[in-house]
């Protein structure tokens, strides 16, 4: 069997999205023997396992891709957001093209990782499902010089913990775990939460469901999405421009093709920020967010106008004044844009129907699930036939937590248990060889996925081949760049409104997780910059090295 995979290599990547696929077709490229172990049945990542009704990317196209010539130029965009189905034919494209399936084993779960100093190389623990008539799994093991853990920033999904959730007799689903077969036409359906997957799951379901009803905690100040179909013509000129493009993407804050305003709110004219707003708010996706007045983020009186001007615009597509009290309050719960923004196609006028109802939890909380639906404080019960949970991830750090990974003398999940410790959001002191790509303290959720997955894809092989070129058995980052690099990570975060709303962004949403920023919030252009230096005097600045001959001898 060609696909039986060996049990050593140089490089293991654990995982097939964005990073996985990018990093296994390079490092493959660079000459090293490297095999991807992914636990679903598909490539895709978050695009494989989030397939509720209604999953959408929202960075537009031609942004969210890699930028690779032979993979561009050989595929056809639908639509300005791609769809679910849309994202995972071009995972398939992008595996056909670089010929990256025979390198690949799916349903593996990579659960345990341990570093074996007497050897240098990382000892994996690899779980196979069996196919669907058996119910277990088999064990193997690989070994390997360098892991690159591609787990990304949503692989551990989170369920909060409901009272009476058991006795539900109805389907109940995480929009991350769905399944397609779940029925809605014609259903009762219970929504909780509102991130991107409820804002998703509440639009394309409303429309279809008898009745829906969604859990809010907080609203999502989402924006119009701008949904537009990629014609023939469109994607003819973007294959043209897109390789100036990617030299302009690399320039701007988040990767995009463009940047904020210069411009701070009050140095224009009231009938100037108005004029911005309006043609910001108009193009659709996220201009309103991030290509707006450079202090929106920052200043809580500047923010206060964006808010207003949303607030404006999302009033008037509301009929029902109780609805707007609760999707658009007058006083913001949070400042504008400090939670992930999503983007939205008539999700608001959902709540224009009859059949469609929002309960706060902030004025009447979920008390217990019960065998037909979801009661809450007030005593009111409601039945359901499904309960859709769009409640999230540990998100960031909860893909690397849930694995076993054991370094030189801690296990990942105790280094980080009161706070999250790495070197360029890239590798950690006491896990030697061990790389991981869109994780905590890199730019992850303030970047496009394939922007950073290149970035430190690339990072990654120029490490890895100046490793074996010098001779250098194994490489981890010195305990001052960790401390100097949360620093840097931390200052990033002090700076703007976002410090000051409860998101995901810090861990707020898993009780107990240190509260901290996982994300470099720095921008791309200098999170490169950053990279490029750490590179410096072959390394010896901010790692620790160790050469063949000083290990053997
Ligand atoms: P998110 O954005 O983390 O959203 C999860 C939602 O679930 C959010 O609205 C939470 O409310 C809500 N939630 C979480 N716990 C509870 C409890 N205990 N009770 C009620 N509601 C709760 O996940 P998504 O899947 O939507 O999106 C993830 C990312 O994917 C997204 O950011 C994009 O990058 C794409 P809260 O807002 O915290 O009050």
């Amino acid at each position: 069997d060609s696909r039986k995979p060996a049990d050593e290599y140089d490089v293991v990547v654990v995982g097939g999205g964005f990073g996985g696929v990018y990093s296994l077709h390079h490092m493959r490229d660079l000459g090293f023997a490297t095999h991807m172990y992914e636990a679903g049945t598909g490539l895709g990542g978050i695009w494989h396992w989030n397939c509720y009704p209604g999953a959408r990317v929202d960075t537009e196209t031609p942004v969210y891709q890699l930028y690779a010539p032979e993979l561009y130029k050989e595929w056809q965009w639908k639509e300005r957001y791609s769809g679910r189905d849309e994202m995972v034919k071009y995972f398939n494209h992008i595996a056909d093209t670089w010929k990256l399936w025979k390198d690949i084993t799916f349903q593996a779960r990579v659960t345990r990782a341990y570093w074996d100093q007497d050897k240098s190389r990382w000892d994996l623990r690899i779980e196979h499902r069996l196919d669907a008539e058996n119910t277990g799994t088999i064990v193997s093991t690989t070994h390997c010089k360098y892991v690159i853990f591609c787990t990304g920033f949503a692989s551990k999904h989170y369920v909060p913990p409901f009272a009476g959730m058991d006795s539900f007799k109805g389907v109940m689903c995480h929009t991350a775990l769905w399944s397609e077969d779940i029925e809605l036409e014609g259903k009762r359906v219970a929504v909780i939460g509102t991130g991107a997957s409820g804002v998703q799951v509440v639009s394309e379901v409303s429309p279809i469901a008898k009745q829906l009803t969604l859990f809010q905690r907080t609203p999502n100040m989402a924006l119009p999405m701008g949904q537009c179909i990629r014609d023939e013509e469109w994607n003819k000129l973007s294959k043209q421009q897109y390789a100036e493009q990617v030299e302009k993407m690399k320039t701007t804050y988040c990767g995009f093709l463009y940047d904020f305003d210069p411009r701070k709110t009050f140095d224009v004219t009231e009938e100037e920020r108005h004029a911005l707003y309006e043609e910001l708010f108009n193009k659709g996706g996220v201009y309103f967010w991030l290509g707006t007045f450079t202090d929106t983020l920052k200043s809580k009186k500047a923010n206060d106008l964006a808010y207003q001007f949303w607030r404006e615009k999302t009033i008037a597509r509301l009929r029902k004044p109780e609805m707007i009290a609760k999707l658009a309050p007058e006083v913001a719960p949070h400042a504008f844009g400090t939670k992930r923004i999503s983007l939205e196609q008539n999700y608001f006028e959902q709540f224009n129907r009859d059949s469609v109802s929002l309960v706060d939890l902030n004025v009447d909380p979920i008390e217990t699930f019960t065998e037909n639906g979801i009661k809450t404080r007030s005593g009111n019960e409601q039945f359901f036939d499904v309960i859709v949970l769009a409640t999230g991830f540990d998100s960031v750090t909860g893909g690397l937590t849930q694995i076993d990974i054991r370094g030189t003398n801690t296990c990942i999940k105790d280094k980080w248990e009161k706070g999250v410790w790495t070197h360029l959001g890239m590798m950690s002191a006491g896990f030697p060889n061990m790389f991981f790509v869109y994780g905590p303290q890199a730019p992850t959720a303030f970047a496009t996925g394939p922007q950073c997955a290149e970035t430190q894809g690339r990072w990654i092989g120029e490490t890895l081949s100046f490793m074996r070129e010098n001779g250098i058995r194994s490489l981890e980052p010195t305990v001052e760049a960790e401390t100097v690099w949360k620093e840097h990570v931390n200052e990033g975060a002090e700076e703007g409104l976002f410090k000051d709303t409860k998101s995901w962004y810090f861990g707020d949403n898993i009780p107990g997780k240190a509260r901290e920023s996982l994300n470099y919030m720095g921008g791309m252009p200098l999170y490169r910059k950053k990279c490029a230096e750490a590179q410096e005097n072959g390394y010896r600045n901010q790692f620790v090295l160790a050469c063949e001959k000083e290990s053997r001898s």
